[in-house]
């Protein structure tokens, strides 16, 4: 899309200002986003266009949103916003019925990739867990899901299983390791699934997309500012958010690392990331819960793992790739990581439960 447009589409939500630039910013997977400069000010501005292929409707993607930042403004946590168009409305639907939505870009912030420090996983543990504690009084009945069974882990094989069927013979055979290795791996689901069948995992407003680069960090103390990308925010299990936490914090190495010999999990890492999201759900979380966050791990690790090898085998339709083998190469990760975890579950579990 030309820059022109960008900037037309941010003078909406900014009607009154000289925008001087719109620039292509972050590294999420899904949506198009841009950091938008202005004349009169140094505040700067997020400008997203929804991914309407993977989002498809995105007016309940900005209802929840919407829902959620009011509920958070109204217990006084104003560190983000969406802005309004002249006709009150939270977003923008452009000719080719693409949405886009503004939010205010939070100064002196930085998200990582991979984590450097114990206290930064700390840190951004904390403000998931914080995140969490204040959705606790949320209604799950007022929430769409963006993405039906976004985690359903047994929903995902099924369309692994009719993609593989439908592949082209090359990726098959590039992939072949990793076919066998999720084929092996099917029965990680069936105690969640069967815990949440039976209503013993309660169903909470969670993320569902708590990777370390959706959340913000203070650039000078490294403390919590916020959780970002809210797009997958809907009623879910405590376990998906741990779960992708623990699949993005711990590997040394980004997910798209080339040497998967270099991805392990490092427990000290896990420790202090348990030890911030714990710290503010003391008293929160039941039994079943606490039990099952390793199993959340797993399930976490697998299913997306799982997603990046089925689009590899739909020759990336899905997440945003820069080059041919990408998707697989994530994929080959996140299998090394659960092989890891799976290896030191004994001990992992212990280190949960040292902070119960
Ligand atoms: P995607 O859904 O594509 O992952 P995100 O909403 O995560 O998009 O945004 C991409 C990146 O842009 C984030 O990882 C973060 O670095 C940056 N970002 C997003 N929103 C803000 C914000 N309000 N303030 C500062 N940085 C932001
Ligand atoms: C996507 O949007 P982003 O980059 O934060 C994806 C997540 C995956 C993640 C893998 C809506 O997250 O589910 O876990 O990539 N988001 C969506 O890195 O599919
Ligand atoms: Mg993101």
């Amino acid at each position: 899309m030309d820059n022109k447009r960008v900037i037309e589409i941010a003078s909406l939500f900014l009607p009154n200002k000289y925008i001087i630039s719109a620039k292509s910013y972050g590294g999420g997977h899904i949506n198009d986003t841009f950091l938008i400069e202005i004349a009169e000010s140094d505040k700067k501005f997020i400008l997203q266009k929804i991914n309407k292929n993977i989002f498809k409707t995105p007016e309940h993607v900005v209802h929840n949103i919407e829902l959620y930042l009011n509920h958070l403004h109204q217990k006084n946590e104003f560190q983000l916003k969406t802005f309004k168009t002249s006709d009150e409305k939270p977003y923008v639907i452009d000719e080719n019925g693409d949405f886009w939505r503004m939010y205010n870009y939070i100064e002196n912030s930085i998200s990582y990739f991979v984590i450097e420090k114990e206290e930064h996983a700390f840190q951004a543990a904390k403000a998931f867990g914080k995140m969490q504690r204040l959705c606790l009084d949320l209604n799950t009945n007022d929430f769409f899901d963006p993405i039906p069974d976004f985690h359903d882990l047994n929903k995902r094989y099924l369309k692994f299983d009719k993609v593989l069927e439908l592949s082209k013979k090359e990726r098959r055979q590039n992939a072949e390791k990793e076919i066998l290795f999720v084929q092996d791996q099917r029965k990680i689901s069936d105690l969640i699934t069967d815990l949440t069948n039976s209503g013993e995992l309660p169903i909470r407003i969670t993320h569902n997309d708590t990777k370390l680069n959706n959340v913000l960090l203070n650039a000078e103390t490294g403390e919590g500012i916020c959780v970002i990308d809210l797009d997958t925010l809907m009623p879910g299990l405590v376990l998906y958010d741990f779960g992708d936490m623990v699949r993005t914090f711990t590997s040394p190495v980004p997910e798209d690392e080339k040497d998967s010999s270099k991805v392990f999990l490092r427990k000290e890492v896990f420790s202090a990331l348990s030890r911030g999201y714990l710290s503010e759900l003391t008293n929160v979380l039941t039994k079943t819960e606490k039990d099952q966050l390793i199993n959340g791990a797993k399930y976490m690790i697998l299913i997306i793992g799982l997603r990046f090898l089925t689009d590899y085998l739909e020759n990336d339709v899905y997440f945003k790739t820069a080059y041919d083998d990408h998707n697989l190469v994530r994929a080959r990760n996140q299998f090394a990581l659960l092989a890891d975890l799976l290896k030191n579950e004994k001990e992992l579990k212990n280190i949960i439960e040292s902070y119960f």
